[in-house]
């Protein structure tokens, strides 16, 4: 086998890729354009592990191939670079956030420039620029215009020992992730975007983006939460209480109601003699994450105040729980202790009735959830519950005292942290005018340089920063020390990406206009709702600004699988078993390690990582420099010129569909029927580069050079496949006519007058011979036996010549 020094090779053209530029997007071009783009990279201080690099080849073989089809290719990088853990690195090493973020952009930069990627760097984002944040906020200003930037009062999750506000994710056990203490939970005036007015729009556009995976879909759907039920109005205490329910069919068997232990009026229905018992309630609830609601052990307390139910007057009991959701519905539900699962296990736990009204089998652990006939409930009595939902809901809308509603899951976002590390959102309170926008003229608001980290969030101690003039009324006014959530700065960077150094204006319609929506948009699957569906907002958004003029920000959405460890284990810093993409490029070189990321498994499926898989890599890799060594330039083969036609054709169809492993079983076929070629034409190993190229674009364009050619072979045509090529080889394929024409060939040669022919052909192809075909074709005798076959007829030892696809022939 060659040796060679892939190192020297990666780096010599990376550097005339770059130098020639031969990447970057063209603005005017003729071409058609594509625009692929890699879920936006957090540059953290470890560097980019396997999954990042799986993530960019993914979009960088797209990209590849593209550019040779004659697409004007955007591919466009950045990075997501505000957030918690710049934040939290800060606290820990005393290191300022910019700078940690800087060095780990510059870290990252020089990983992804290692994998020899397309990317079009003159188009660089960072979120944590002003010439980016700048545009948050402006838009931010557009939704606060529109009446869709609002404040509002929400439970955050507090540390008292930190003095400090946790996101959910640092709060997921019910304790502050940094010190153990017990979460407790304050309500907060907070920063919310209105997606709910997009909420419908949301949910029936998944409809329309069939180009996105049918799970990621279905979570979108079940994560709006579109719900088609009743709203009956309950009394309490004198007022009107409109519950939603999807089962008006079970309004006789509610015997108890629960209401959010978060919700806003709960106070209001607590009874003086419950107060204690309610607070002490309260108190043991922990954090406010929503996530693990479902699994909850369903807890409550009674308030003292009871609810009459419309149905039949009769007077139930309000309990506080906590598998309620305060800002769903009207955040209580009417429960239905036979029925609801739910509800089942709370009833039984506090001991309250269970009626059933709908016939099935109760068990001692399960409510019956199916459907069934009506009982116990009057005059309904005895019609199915499907036909009873329509019914009992006239009958209580003929009393006003219910109507059809429809129900969204999802809840207007919530924008603000109460962190340094983020986007200032640019309002000034004023004691006189209230909430003023900053002008647009003042933005960007900066972040403070100096600040000291430690207890809660430092712009909120910042007195200098904070102080300015209203510029309403030029009195005195205090900055918003609250930061946006970084899902507003990953909402839109695409859209910026296709004008990222406009100072003027968030883009040039225009331009946008010309690259968006992206075309395929590669990333992982964790990203299904939060992002997705913000970005799918954003646009929404932006639309009806007048800004752009697409609905979704991308055309084809596809995640890629998750690579384990040999073991199948997910790989984590903290067990100890994660693979380093730079250490592996540094063994193996960077085709190498391209070719094995998408060799083993489709993209889309993952797979475990194998120090044998990827020597197998590298003997492919230096099996085509062992052939460009040994190959003679004349004349193909047919069977060459066959095969390569075929694998033109149908790489080509797996490059553009993801199906890069596919793409690569055939490009190791042809490598190997290349090996095994006397000769051949000099354009036809070009084309088999060419076909590399996407994969392996370092050793394609060296070999391409060796050839004698001076363009770079990572923006050349895209070989055409010959179809009259095609053609001869349906004929040729059949294995039964190969044999007939391999015969007729012998015959002619030496004029044989032998009465009967003996074939030999590989176990797996027996099958496939057609006796009766093969004698009509010679006009002779056959028999056919498989090479293993230990009884065959074999005289002069033919049968070990045969090889798949040709049988060897024995005439006698
Ligand atoms: C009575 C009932 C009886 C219900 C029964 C279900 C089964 P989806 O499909 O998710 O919209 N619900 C209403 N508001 C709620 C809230 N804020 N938090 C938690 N649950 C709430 O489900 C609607 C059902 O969820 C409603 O129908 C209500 O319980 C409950 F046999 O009402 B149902
Ligand atoms: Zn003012």
């Amino acid at each position: 086998m060659v040796e060679f020094d892939f190192a020297e090779i990666e780096k010599k053209w990376q550097k005339k890729w770059e130098k020639e530029k031969i990447f970057e997007a063209k603005e005017n071009s003729k071409k058609p354009k594509y625009y692929v783009l890699e879920m936006f990279a957090y540059p953290s201080a470890e560097g980019l592990h396997i999954g990042h690099a799986f993530n960019f080849v993914i979009g960088d073989i797209l990209s590849r191939f593209k550019i040779m089809n004659g697409f004007n290719v955007l591919h466009p990088v950045g990075y997501d670079s505000l957030g918690l853990p710049a934040e939290n690195a800060a606290i820990k090493s005393g290191t300022h956030p910019e700078d940690y973020t800087n060095k780990s952009i510059s870290n990252f930069m020089k990983q992804q420039k290692g994998l020899g990627l397309t990317y079009d760097w003159s188009r660089m984002i960072n979120t944590a620029d002003s010439s980016y944040c700048k545009w948050d906020q402006w838009i931010f200003l557009k939704m606060f215009e529109k009446g869709l930037a609002y404040q509002k009062t929400s439970a955050v999750n507090w540390c008292p020992s930190c003095k400090t506000v946790l996101a959910n994710e640092q709060a997921q056990t019910g304790a502050c992730d940094r010190c153990d203490t017990p979460v407790e939970i304050k309500h907060l005036k907070q920063w919310f975007f209105k997606i709910m007015d997009y909420a419908d729009e949301l949910y029936e556009g998944i409809e329309k983006l069939t180009e996105w995976p049918d799970k990621t879909r279905a979570m979108q759907k079940n994560w709006i939460g579109k719900s088609h039920g009743v709203e009956i109005d309950f009394e309490i205490n004198g007022e009107k209480w409109p519950i939603f329910t999807t089962r008006p069919d079970t309004i006789f068997g509610v015997t108890f109601m629960v209401v959010s232990a978060q919700h806003e009026k709960l106070n209001e229905l607590v009874t003086k003699e419950q107060k204690k018992e309610v607070n002490k309630f309260l108190k043991s609830l922990g954090s406010v994450s929503e996530k693990d609601i479902g699994d909850l052990e369903k807890e409550g307390v009674f308030t003292g105040s009871y609810a009459v139910n419309p149905a039949n007057g009769e007077k139930i009991p309000v309990y506080a729980g906590n598998f309620v959701v305060a800002d769903y519905g009207a955040g209580m539900v009417m429960a239905v202790s036979a029925h609801d699962q739910r509800d089942f296990e709370f009833a039984k736990k506090y001991g309250i009735e269970i009626r059933q009204v709908i016939s099935g089998k109760l068990t001692k652990t399960r409510a019956w959830t199916e459907k069934g006939k009506l009982m116990n409930s009057g005059e309904f009595d005895g019609l199915s519950n499907i036909e009873a939902k329509e019914k009992i809901t006239n009958y209580l809308g003929k009393k006003n005292v219910a109507r059809k509603v429809v129900n969204f899951k999802l809840r207007d976002w919530g924008i603000s942290r109460q962190r340094y590390w983020g986007t200032p959102i640019p309002i000034i309170h004023c004691e006189k005018c209230g909430a003023v926008p900053v002008s647009e003229e003042d933005l960007p608001v900066e972040l403070p340089k100096k600040v000291k980290f430690g207890e809660g969030n430092p712009l909120e101690t910042n007195e200098k920063w904070l102080s300015v003039n209203c510029p309403k009324c030029g009195g005195k006014g205090q900055r918003e020390s609250d930061t946006m959530d970084t899902f507003v700065n990953s909402s839109w960077y695409f859209m910026r990406y296709c004008d990222p150094k406009n100072d003027e204006k968030l883009f040039d319609k225009k331009k946008v206009k010309y690259w968006c929506p992206v075309d395929s948009y590669i990333g992982g699957a964790e990203h299904a709702c939060m992002h997705l569906i913000y970005s799918r907002f954003y646009v929404k958004f932006m639309r009806d600004l007048g800004l752009i003029d697409f609905d979704e920000p991308a055309t084809r959405l596809f995640h890629q699988g998750m690579i384990n460890d040999e073991k199948g284990e997910k790989m984590s810093k903290s067990k100890g078993n994660v693979v380093e993409p730079l250490e592996t490029m540094a063994k193996y070189g960077v085709d190498t390690t391209r070719f094995f990321l998408v060799s083993v498994a489709a993209p889309d499926k993952g797979f475990d990582w194998s120090e044998k898989g990827i020597q197998g890599s590298l003997r492919f890799v230096k099996k085509i420099f062992g052939i460009s060594e040994n190959i003679k330039f004349g004349k193909s083969s047919n069977e060459f010129v066959l095969k390569l036609n075929f694998t033109i054709k149908d790489v080509g169809e797996f490059y553009g569909s993801f199906k890069y492993r596919k793409a690569t079983i055939k490009l190791k076929e042809l490598f190997d029927l290349l090996a095994e070629q006397c000769e051949v034409a000099k354009k036809d190993f070009g084309d088999c580069l060419k076909l590399l190229s996407p994969i392996c674009p370092h050793i394609s364009e060296e070999l391409w050079g060796k050839l004698g050619n001076k363009d770079f072979i990572s923006n050349s045509e895209w070989p055409k496949v010959d179809k009259t090529k095609l053609k001869k080889k349906i004929k040729v394929i059949d294995l039964n006519d190969k044999i007939i024409e391999d015969v007729k060939i012998i015959l002619e040669k030496t004029g044989d007058k032998s009465k009967k022919a003996y074939i030999y052909v590989m176990p797996f192809e027996i099958g496939k011979v057609d006796v009766r075909k093969i004698g009509k074709g010679i006009g002779k005798k056959v028999e056919v036996f498989a090479v293993s076959d230990s009884k065959k007829y074999d005289p002069v030892g033919k049968a070990k010549k045969a090889r798949p696809g040709k049988a060897s022939i024995y005439l006698e």
